[in-house]
């Protein structure tokens, strides 16, 4: 009988489990610098983005003759390829990158995530690609929960000091970023429910507020994730017969 109810949990609990992580909001390519469009979103999502530094602005277009030149050409967000949806592999146009120019202090992008499909939403992790070109950059970064979110609020990670790559202005093709995941399953609350929001904001620092050619490179920002398998109607018919019939065999064994 013990072994019987293991097998029934397990059954339930397949059927619950969430499926393979994939893309739910993601951003390969910045056409505004203080609120890009979010290029990817899954079916049943919305997501909007925000950007801004701490002095002037984000930049699209930080070299006229280089356009696109901090983009990332990987095609993955982070370390992630995506389970079938490729992050952007254009690396000619200014809106390929999105740039912190002239080593501003600090500067961030937040995104707000709203469930708006039929199931739970189990959020994965947050996936970026970054490089500073030159040391002055702010290459410290933190990832926050802001209040107003439906899953645990405050800090999910702060580098080191100066934690993303320096390229010594040493810059060479389009795949020298550092892929960059962040795990969220560790937030005591990381679902969405239907109708739930995630604020989630990453901040770079430590920019040491100059410097001509002293940028900070991003590319390929992303949240993964997945909706939480609803049991299809014949399945759950099947657990409960499967239920009765163990029931049947315990009242006829007599136990
Ligand atoms: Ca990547
Ligand atoms: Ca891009
Ligand atoms: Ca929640």
């Amino acid at each position: 009988m013990k072994a019987e109810i293991s097998a029934l949990a397990l059954i339930s609990a397949s059927l619950q489990s969430a499926s393979a992580a994939t893309l739910i909001a993601g951003i390969d390519a910045w056409d505004s610098v203080s609120a890009p469009t979010v290029t990817h979103t899954l079916a049943g999502i919305t997501a909007t983005a925000t950007a801004s530094a701490s002095t002037g602005s984000w930049s699209n277009d930080d070299r006229p003759s280089d356009l696109g030149r901090g983009s990332s050409g990987d095609g993955t967000w982070g370390n992630f390829d995506g389970n079938g949806v490729a992050a952007s592999t254009v690396t000619s146009l200014g809106v390929a990158s999105f740039t912190v120019t002239k080593g501003r202090p600090s500067a961030e992008v937040t995104l707000t995530i709203v469930n708006n499909g039929t199931g739970d939403l189990d959020l994965a992790a947050f996936h970026l690609d970054v490089v500073g070109l030159r040391p002055n950059a702010p290459r410290t970064y933190a990832l926050n929960v802001l209040s107003g979110s439906d899953i645990t609020v405050g800090n999910v990670v702060t580098s080191p000091t100066g934690a993303i790559t320096s390229l010594g202005g040493r810059l060479s093709g389009h795949d020298q970023h550092d892929d960059i995941d962040i795990d969220l399953t560790g937030l005591a609350d990381h679902t969405l429910a239907v109708g739930e929001t995630a604020i989630i904001q990453i901040v770079f620092s430590d920019g040491t507020g100059s410097g001509g050619n002293h940028d900070l490179f991003l590319d390929n920002l992303a949240v993964s994730g997945a909706f939480m398998n609803v049991p299809e109607p014949s399945s759950m018919i099947l657990l409960c017969l499967a239920g009765f019939a163990l029931l049947g065999r315990r009242f006829r064994s007599g136990l």
